[in-house]
């Protein structure tokens, strides 16, 4: 299969069904994911809307930025979901109860954990299209919030003191039910729903879950996972959202190595934005932000980046995208990269479309299905940005173009993507992609003649060669 031809016609209508998209989804300051199954606010959702808005309205991209410092907790959260829309989401604010924690802000309502730390990423890209003078002052305007992020990041989730900073609810990770989340949440399950689950029971269950009214059931997480999830969030809020309570419990502990990636980009952007504006980061924060860097290698075995369940020590070794963001985060040692590189190359990660979230031989991989398989836009978005800083440059635009091609096959902006067909799967309608689409084809020109990615990669003149 070639790519297909991206004309100067087909980018345009790209472009304008991605701008449309964002203003459907515009809440005012705020952008939802999409229309129906996400209605309100999410943390690393808004960040990836504003490296798309920037390119459109770098205005609207500041306050997308500003409007989530409004759900920041006292203690320096910043909350994975602001219930700021007005359509019902299926694990909206009664699930969470957070104006019952006196920790929370008292004017939103929000989730109790958080998601991956995205915001100086964001912060910066947007900077770079402001002229210097609005920078500073939106680099002011957002720094002191930033700093408390971070801050509460070491203080509230890496007591200890180990560089990695732990999640509590696969929520955080932003990569819901990758098989090395389900790995442990499955432990963790109530006794029915371990039991429904071994009867395969879980279509029954369907007719209980909401989320999966947009979008089929199979392309979701499956309804004991659901369930386990929404049982998993009873014990954080009982807990009330405190880590040393949290750590008391039976809830899973992981110190995730994508989030852990981006926390090491965004401190490196955290420093930069302070020395642009004159500030000085904490001592504490710098040392914990070294700390990431060198951790890194604790999570390094048989040439693969690896989570941790932070309870047993032990590193949870199944293969996905999620430890191939160690070259967003730009730790891998340049001896380590072309490995690395060769792993997320080969077929099992980039079967047609890459990069699979889920690789095509895990026994858990289902090309429909949320995190167990899907390419998604964000992560391609992040690898290339990655790609491109280890000397890869080449790869990364690969990677960028097939991302574009692949949007392109299907009708429609969609979360996720099938690696084998690039069919759009999951929410319709949905920003990130808009967002990110926007970004890939800022100063694109046109391409008349693509081969398939995978010809490219099997013709081995990228898979060894520097950008
Ligand atoms: C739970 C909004 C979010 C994304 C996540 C994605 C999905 C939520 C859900 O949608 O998760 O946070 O209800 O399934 O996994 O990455 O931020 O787009």
């Amino acid at each position: 299969m070639s790519l297909p031809v991206l004309s100067s016609e087909v980018l345009a209508e790209l472009r304008t069904s991605a701008i449309r998209v964002l203003q459907d989804n515009d809440l005012g300051d705020a952008t939802r994911p999409s229309p129906t199954l996400y209605p309100h606010q999410w943390l690393w959702d808004s960040c990836f809307i504003a490296i798309g808005l920037r390119c459109v309205d770098p205005e609207r991209a500041c306050r997308e930025i500003l409007s989530l410092l409004r759900g920041q907790w006292p203690n320096g959260m910043i909350p994975h979901v602001i219930f700021s829309g007005s359509g019902s989401y299926h694990a909206g604010p009664d699930r969470w109860r957070s104006d019952l924690v006196n920790t929370a802000p008292g004017q939103v309502q929000t989730t109790g954990v958080t998601q991956p730390p995205m915001i100086a990423e964001a912060v910066v890209r947007i900077g770079e299209v402001l002229d210097p003078a609005r920078r500073r002052d939106f680099y002011h305007a957002v720094y002191p919030g930033l700093v408390r992020y971070h801050c509460w990041l070491y203080r509230e989730r890496d007591p200890d003191d180990t560089g990695l900073v732990t999640l509590v609810h696969s929520w955080e990770s932003g990569m819901d039910n990758t098989p090395t989340w389900m790995e442990l949440t499955r432990r963790a399950a109530p006794i029915p729903l371990k039991l429904i689950r071994r009867l395969n029971g879980d279509s029954a269950l369907d007719a209980l879950r909401r989320d999966n009214k947009e979008v089929p059931a199979d392309q979701r997480l499956s309804a004991t996972d659901l369930f386990t999830l929404y049982h998993l969030v009873g014990e954080l809020r009982d807990a009330r959202y405190d880590f040393r309570r949290i750590r008391a419990s039976r809830v899973p502990l992981v110190q995730d190595v994508a989030f852990n990636a981006i926390l090491a980009r965004a401190n490196d952007h955290l420093r930069d934005i302070s020395t642009e504006i004159g500030e000085k980061l904490p001592d504490q924060l710098l040392r914990s932000a070294r700390r990431t860097r060198a951790a890194f290698a604790t999570l390094f075995a048989d040439g693969m980046y690896w989570s941790r369940d932070a309870r047993s020590g032990k590193l949870i070794r199944r293969p996905t995208i999620a430890g191939f963001l160690a070259l967003y985060a730009g730790v891998v040692p340049p001896a380590s990269v072309e490995d690395l590189v060769t792993r997320m190359t080969a077929q099992r990660f980039w079967p047609t479309h890459g990069i699979a979230s889920t690789p095509t031989d895990d026994p858990d991989f289902q090309p429909r299905c949320y995190w167990q398989g899907p390419v998604w836009v964000n992560m391609n978005w992040l690898l290339a940005d990655g790609l491109d800083r280890a000397g890869r440059g080449e790869l990364a635009e690969l990677l960028r173009t097939d991302t574009i091609s692949m949007i392109a096959g299907s009708e429609g902006l969609y979360e996720y993507y099938s690696p084998f067909d690039g069919a759009g799967v999951g929410s319709n309608h949905f920003s990130w992609t808009a967002a990110l689409l926007l970004d890939l084809l800022d100063g694109r020109r046109p391409t008349h003649h693509m081969p398939s990615a995978r010809k490219v990669l099997d013709g081995e003149h990228l898979s060894r060669r520097g950008g």
